[in-house]
């Protein structure tokens, strides 16, 4: 963790800018009968998930570039997630990524319990061999022997297991199954041997769980995945039963998709469970949250914050690869994006926008929208932080106090090497 004297000092440096920003736009937001203090409060209670593996430097398809200080083991993942959440203040839990994870349940749960973190969702992976005795080349949940899939299965009640003694509550299952040729599969049969698979899964879940399908339109497979779209995922969450649920994950739909819409479509079926926060110009590029389209970003929380009387119980994480950043740094920044989108979004004059909608006034309706978007909230989320005893500039404040080097000189260096998405 970073020296709280750091953080003392950095906040002190900023804390006059922010106390007259604050205020401004306190003031600035009553006249429309906005109270600050509201929005500052939800600030305080939002909370994203970091997932281990971002922690590493991740890759493309043609190479991987390591930076220094890279996290070697689960525990140096959650020493660099304590930073996250300690100069943040909104990323109190950590999500696991099994086997690469795997360590004795008690001690993942003493080391988070020092930091002051929580476990999330887990994640299993049956999309790559890590010596199991049968292969995941042609699939796995949905392969076509029984063998490989009822080793994905048990790979997939390990993961509950591991996740009942951490405290998790949630198992999001995302397979790389599918196909690159037409002919290659028959998709029906498939799709049976999927579901079969998902059941004996689901029937391992604790009463208190909930699974996640996470759907996703290509990559690793080319020309068909088994769980291609929301479509697919809300057939299977409802075949299994109350318990299963979709997961959205922003990058996983084809380009200029409505993903706004498909989130309303889920949260109409019950069945919206929580997202994978990221963003994208093309495909997957798992690029951070907000930098490209902080607009879609906005629109996502919109339909979010204004199902928020229904009692939402969502899980949100951050699911992204850092290849030229910092990930801690690109983490932070993408933390409080998400938050800023959230904020955003809870200014949205609902009253307002449902008498436009009412009079067929589109002007005025979207207007509506992008006057919440327009608002620079900044001052909300640096408020937050500060109260809850964070940073208000978390990235000056990480690197005037060094961890990145502190920790480069401690853990070992890691070679480069081959591609590898994670
Ligand atoms: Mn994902």
């Amino acid at each position: 963790m970073i020296s709280n004297d750091i953080v003392t000092d950095q906040n002190a440096a900023r804390d006059a800018d922010l106390n007259a920003d604050y205020d401004a736009l306190g003031a600035r937001l009553s006249r429309s009968g906005t109270d600050i203090e509201t929005l500052t409060e939800k600030a305080m209670r939002f909370a994203v998930a970091v997932p281990s593996w971002g922690t590493g430097t991740g890759g493309t398809r043609f190479a991987r570039f390591p930076g220094a200080g890279e996290p070697a083991t689960i525990f140096d993942k959650l020493d660099d997630c304590g930073v996250i959440n300690q100069l943040t203040r909104a990323t109190p839990t950590v999500s696991l990524h099994i086997p690469w994870d795997k360590a004795d349940p008690d001690d993942l749960l003493a080391k988070a319990e020092q930091l002051g973190l929580g476990f999330d969702a887990m994640n299993s992976n049956t999309f790559s061999d890590t010596g199991d005795a049968h292969s995941y080349k042609f699939g796995s949940l949905s392969h076509v022997s029984e063998e490989t899939r009822a080793q994905a299965v048990e790979h997939n009640l390990e993961c509950i297991e591991i996740g009942r003694r951490i405290g998790s509550k949630a198992l999001t299952v995302w397979i790389g199954d599918g196909s690159n040729f037409p002919g290659q599969t028959h998709m029906g049969r498939q799709f049976e041997r999927y579901l079969a698979s998902m059941k004996q899964i689901y029937a391992g879940l604790p009463e208190d769980w909930r699974l996640f399908s996470e759907h996703k339109i290509y990559e690793p497979a080319f020309y068909s995945t088994v769980v291609q779209d929301w479509g697919t995922s809300l057939l299977t969450a409802q075949e299994l039963g109350d318990k299963a649920m979709c997961l959205v994950d922003l990058g996983h739909h084809a380009p200029n998709v409505n993903i706004e819409m498909i989130v309303s479509r889920l949260i109409h079926a019950g069945k919206l469970g929580g997202f994978h926060f990221n963003d994208s110009k093309y495909g997957d590029d798992d690029l951070d949250s907000g930098t490209i389209e902080p607009y879609r970003l906005f629109l996502v929380w919109n339909e979010l914050v204004d199902a928020e009387p229904r009692g939402l119980n969502l899980s949100h994480m951050i699911d992204q690869s850092h290849n030229v950043t910092d990930p801690i740094e690109s983490l932070m920044i993408s933390a409080m994006e998400i938050q800023r989108a959230y904020v955003q979004a809870s200014l949205v004059d609902r009253e307002a926008l449902t008498g436009y909608q009412q009079q067929n006034d589109a002007l005025m309706a979207s207007a509506t929208l992008r006057a919440a978007f327009r608002t620079d909230v900044e001052p909300i989320l640096q408020m937050a932080r500060v109260r809850a005893g964070g940073a208000i500039d978390p990235v000056a404040t990480y690197r005037a106090a060094a961890y990145r080097a502190a920790v480069a000189a401690k853990r070992p260096e890691v070679l480069g090497g081959g591609g590898g998405i994670v």
